[in-house]
């Protein structure tokens, strides 16, 4: 159908557009068919209706031509996206047959379901809005100008990031928990018969990220777990410029363990109609995952800057254009008699006309036009009610309710060794926050490899404290879905080395909620982490990692590391407090090779034991903690075995060298507190920092970056840190680390050397 002037037209937008009314102009004219009812039903199996069909073609083309002039606004410079929606507007079916309130993860070709979804709420205005995302005006109601997504926060659609699948396991988490929400009477923000919606490309189900989402709603549902989960496979059969196999995606998924498998024809509205219908009663009424494969055919190639001629010939290209859904929709509506030609052209004019208007609102409205306005809502921080929220006290008979007695308190029982604390921490915190749930490897009955939590699954029951299946990207995404449906997740990573394995559900997800959405979505997380190094004669690299370069790179991430057990407990619950007042997500880098120590310069001197802080008692976020403060001869600046190690150099300085040495301990190494770091520097002009982190990327950097800004050449500073490598096994993981000797000896050498 496609005629000759439109061959080596590279402007395809054009040429769809121009055959789409070619097209419809050649119909059998009105006169010819029979008129029908809008109600009349004509799919009696889905029960779809005339009207139905009207709408859902709507909604197709006012996204076709929101791509169409995403391409025009490209050429004017007035948008910045163009990947589009064009041939997969079959989805359309599924935000119809869903409800508003089916939380929906989404995918950047599903622009016909969020057209669809937007029905549902007279409140939102879909072409106005996605337009100022186009531009990306500060004005576009979902990410604030910050990027081209869909999203709305009144149609349950939290924005999702360019990674391809990367929202997979988040929607598993969600799904997976929110059953788990109503046997613990939380609150959720959608109700119990919802269903969780997630869709993807065809090559994207090939993803790491996508298979582990996959494994997991396959496990769970292998052990009977209820999983409303429906995954939408939109395939179109090739990723960029690399084709699919051919029913590869029927062959590896109709048949997964736990999944039920549905095919439709997103070309043909009917058909994907009564797929969709099946697939979500199914999925809303087994609670069981759904994998629902929509046939659809890519158009406009993968964005307005893919010359698909370099991969595709002119006949391909054609040939793809004749399967354009749009046509197919047009037909249907005319041969039902459900409307006339003339009366699809004008329903395909009057979009083009709601699109330019909005198009030319967009091009003028306002941009985000300050680092401070970009940032706004990056990393929210409100001191005061984080510092209330943190010192909350729980009512006596609730804490009795689990510790027992008196003496079963933790603040009465003697001092103990972190480990112990951070357990006896964590129970104060179930017990603060109901919706509080801590999940990971072992953690459950083993009570985790350090027991940091024994004792929890048995006092708070297995649906808020459990274990994980074995993996990562699992954890942080359950995580991520879990605060989605109300809940205030503490996920444990085993090792920090298994941090990096999983990083993206944290840097590309967790971190950039609020951000991407103008702060409207949160997913407040406490990520416990077991890490850095100095575990004796144990555990090599994997066991002994000390790379927190993948933390700091997080923008807005908060990075708290304790050194003892009370500081641990009273960071806890500041960390809590930022999730549940701020919605902020944290790492909380607990120190391996401290957990269990108990004494500091001498065996059985108990110095490194400490009282569990009382209730209302808690260090915010920044406060550092200071030794020796009226030292004046040097200051070491440190953290977690750093302020161990150091405090012992201290010891050594003033009794072998008469040097006076101040140690702080800056608990939080992310955001650093600046002030604090100048103050204590200049408070005696010579500075150490310990950073048992590597030379590269470890805290330390940022330290003398801060030191040299503010304070030039000013102050004298020397830093220890670890070597750029591996941690070997054996006694040889210390030649890379930093050790008390290495302390003891700068610290004299600075002084000696500028005095
Ligand atoms: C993790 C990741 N790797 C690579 C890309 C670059 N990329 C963007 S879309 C895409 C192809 C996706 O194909 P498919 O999943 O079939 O979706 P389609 O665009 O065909 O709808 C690629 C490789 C990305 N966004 N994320
Ligand atoms: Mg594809």
């Amino acid at each position: 159908m496609t005629k000759p002037r439109h061959r080596f037209n590279l402007n395809r937008a054009q040429v769809v557009d121009e055959n789409f009314i070619d097209f419809v102009k050649g119909l059998a004219s009105p006169a010819s068919i029979q008129t029908r009812a809008i109600t009349d039903i004509i799919d009696h199996e889905s029960g779809l209706t005339a009207a139905d069909l009207v709408e859902l073609f709507e909604s197709q083309v006012i996204v076709r031509h929101q791509d169409i002039e995403s391409r025009n606004m490209r050429a004017r410079n007035e948008g910045f996206y163009t990947i589009a929606s064009a041939g997969h507007e079959g989805n359309a079916v599924v935000g119809r047959i869903t409800r508003r309130t089916d939380l929906a993860f989404i995918h950047y070709r599903s622009g016909a379901f969020m057209a669809e979804r937007s029905r549902k709420f007279s409140g939102v205005d879909f072409v106005k809005d996605t337009m100022l995302s186009f531009a990306a005006s500060a004005e576009d109601p979902i990410s604030g100008g910050r990027h081209k997504v869909w999203g709305s926060k009144a149609l349950f659609v939290p924005p999702q990031t360019s990674t391809i699948a990367s929202h997979l396991p988040k929607a598993v988490g969600a799904a997976m928990t929110l059953p788990r929400a109503a046997r613990l009477g939380i609150q959720t923000p959608i109700p119990q018969d919802a269903i969780v919606v997630c869709s993807f490309g065809d090559a994207s189900a090939n993803h790491a990220t996508a298979q582990t989402a996959f494994n997991a709603a396959s496990n769970a549902a292998y052990r009977h777990l209820p999983v409303p989960l429906l995954f939408m496979c939109e395939d179109n059969g090739i990723g960029i410029s690399v084709q699919t196999a051919a029913n590869w995606i029927e062959a590896s998924f109709r048949d997964r363990v736990g999944f039920r498998y549905f095919r439709g024809d997103g070309l043909d509205l009917i058909d994907a109609f009564r797929a969709a219908k099946r697939a979500v009663d199914t999925c809303r009424t087994e609670r069981t995952p759904v994998f629902l494969h929509l046939r659809t055919v890519r158009l406009l190639g993968h964005a307005g800057s893919d010359a698909e001629t370099e991969y595709h010939s002119w006949g391909e290209i054609e040939a793809n254009e004749a399967k354009d859904p749009l046509l197919a929709s047009a037909k249907l509506l005319v041969d039902l008699g459900v409307v006339s030609p003339s009366r699809v052209l004008e329903i395909y004019e009057t979009a083009r006309s709601r699109v330019a208007g909005g198009s030319r609102y967009a091009a003028t409205a306002p941009k985000l036009a300050s680092v401070d306005q970009v940032v706004s809502v990056l990393a929210p921080h409100s001191p005061q009610a984080v510092l209330e929220e943190a010192d909350r006290i729980v009512a006596r008979e609730q804490r009795m309710a689990v510790f027992g007695d008196e003496g079963h308190l933790p603040e009465n029982k003697p001092p103990r060794h972190m480990a112990a604390l951070i357990n006896q921490g964590l129970f104060d915190l179930l017990i603060k926050y109901p919706e509080a749930t801590l999940f990971g490897e072992d953690v459950a009955k083993k009570g985790g490899v350090y027991h940091v939590t024994t004792g929890l699954a048995k006092q708070f029951g297995l649906a808020r404290v459990f274990n994980t299946i074995l993996d990562e990207t699992t954890i942080l995404g359950l995580a991520v879905g879990a605060a989605h449906v109300g809940f205030l997740p503490i996920p444990e990573i085993q090792y920090l080395a298994y941090y990096h394995n999983a990083q993206d559900q944290i840097r590309g997800e967790a971190g950039s909620l609020q951000f991407f959405s103008n702060d409207q979505f949160r997913n407040p997380m406490v990520m416990r982490i077991a890490g850095w190094a100095y575990q004796k004669g144990f555990g090599g690299h994997f066991h002994n990692d000390n790379s927190i370069a993948a933390l700091r790179d997080v923008p807005g991430l908060i990075i708290a590391t304790p050194s003892r057990g009370d500081d641990a407990v009273k960071m806890m619950r500041t960390c809590m407090a930022m999730a549940k007042i701020d919605g902020r997500v944290s790492a909380f880098v607990e120190p391996i090779a401290l957990y269990m120590t108990k004494d500091l310069f001498s065996n059985k001197d108990h110095q490194w034991s400490f009282a569990y802080p009382a209730q209302g008692e808690s260090i915010p976020l920044g406060e550092a903690g200071i030794y020796n403060e009226g030292a004046s001869d040097a200051t070491i600046l440190t953290f977690a075995n750093g302020v161990y190690m150091s405090l012992r150099a201290a010891k050594e300085l003033r009794e072998k060298h008469g040097i006076e040495a101040r140690v702080v301990d800056l608990r939080w190494l992310n955001p650093l507190n600046e002030t604090l770091i100048i103050e204590q520097a200049r408070a005696s002009e010579r500075v150490v920092i310990v950073d048992e982190g590597r030379k590269t990327g470890g805290v330390g950097e940022a330290i003398l970056a801060i030191l040299y800004e503010r304070c030039g050449g000013d102050i004298s500073v020397k830093r220890i840190a670890a070597v750029d490598t591996y941690i070997p096994l054996g006694d040889a993981a210390n030649l890379v680390l930093p050790q008390e000797q290495d302390i003891v000896r700068t610290t004299r050498d600075l002084c000696r050397d500028n005095s």
